[in-house]
């Protein structure tokens, strides 16, 4: 409650801004595209970790507030990059349950992208995997809409739920993000992840963008690459950077 005032001054107050994080291919190290994540300074609180003020956002509805403000910057954001000549990578944008559901949501979406002048094909909404699995009939007509407006879907976290992967193909999906405790596994003394061989051998036989999150040491990036996965997130390409700083990583590019 005290922290639901707070979280609701705060957006008042312009407390909040984004982090970028980049995903990179596994071979290269070229920039693949930016996840956009929410921070909080607050003067009385200080930084305030996601995980705590995500969670009352969403009970207090204002998760929805704050998820046109994160829509409607990072489009601002990607555009500008655009526009200063950064080569053109896809954003993306954690969506969380109420937000999804949320009756404006796809006129929101909609909106950020006229507001900003960012096309569509560059945005990218992720949804976790218990996301979509909440209400299968519900999902599918809401992901048509929005592949209608023309922006990309996402599955984060995906491995966590119980869905399997032929059953997402009733969603019209185009990046798998691979949940970041497959690639805990792989550490110093390996054994064979048969599960995760098999999410990159569907993935990538379903066409998606197969992208592992997490990814911290090299010999993950070189397991996860010689097992056909492309693309990867983590703190050994970078941790989440204010956009300053994102634009110096993407101008020191090989
Ligand atoms: O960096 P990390 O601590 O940013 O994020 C923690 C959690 O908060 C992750 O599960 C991430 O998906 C979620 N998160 C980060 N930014 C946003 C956001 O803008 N909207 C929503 N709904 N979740 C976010
Ligand atoms: O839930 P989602 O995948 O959207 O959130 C991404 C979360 O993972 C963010 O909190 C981000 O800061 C965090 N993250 C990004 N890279 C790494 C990493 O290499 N290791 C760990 N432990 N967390 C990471
Ligand atoms: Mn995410
Ligand atoms: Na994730």
């Amino acid at each position: 409650q005290a922290l639901e005032a707070g979280i609701r001054r705060g957006l008042e107050r312009k407390e909040f801004f984004l982090h970028y994080q980049p995903m990179v291919c596994l071979s290269t190290r070229e920039i693949t595209g930016v996840e956009a994540l929410i921070r909080w300074e607050s003067p009385e609180r200080g930084l305030v970790p996601p995980s705590e003020f995500i969670p009352v956002a969403e009970d207090s509805g204002l998760i929805v507030q704050m998820g046109r403000w994160v829509l409607h910057s990072a489009c601002e954001q990607a555009r500008a990059w655009q526009d200063a000549g950064l080569p053109p990578v896809p954003i993306s944008v954690n969506v969380s349950a109420l937000e999804f559901r949320h009756l404006g949501f796809i006129d929101g979406v909609q909106a950020a992208l006229s507001e900003t002048g960012l096309a569509a094909r560059y945005l990218v909404l992720e949804l976790t995997e218990g996301v979509l699995m909440e209400d299968v009939e519900s999902t599918v007509s809401l992901l048509a809409q929005l592949k209608s407006l023309g922006v990309h879907l996402a599955v984060d976290d995906f491995g966590t739920g119980f869905s399997s992967l032929s059953y997402l193909r009733q969603f019209p999906i185009d990046v798998l993000k691979i949940d970041i405790s497959f690639v805990r596994e792989i550490g110093p003394v390996q054994t064979d992840s048969a599960i995760l061989s098999a999410i990159i051998n569907m993935g990538n036989s379903l066409k998606y963008r197969v992208i592992a999150e997490g990814i911290e040491i090299d010999k993950q990036r070189a397991y996860l690459l010689d097992k056909q996965c492309a693309e990867g997130q983590g703190y050994l390409f970078s941790p989440p950077l204010p956009a300053p700083q994102l634009v110096d990583l993407f101008l020191s590019e090989p």
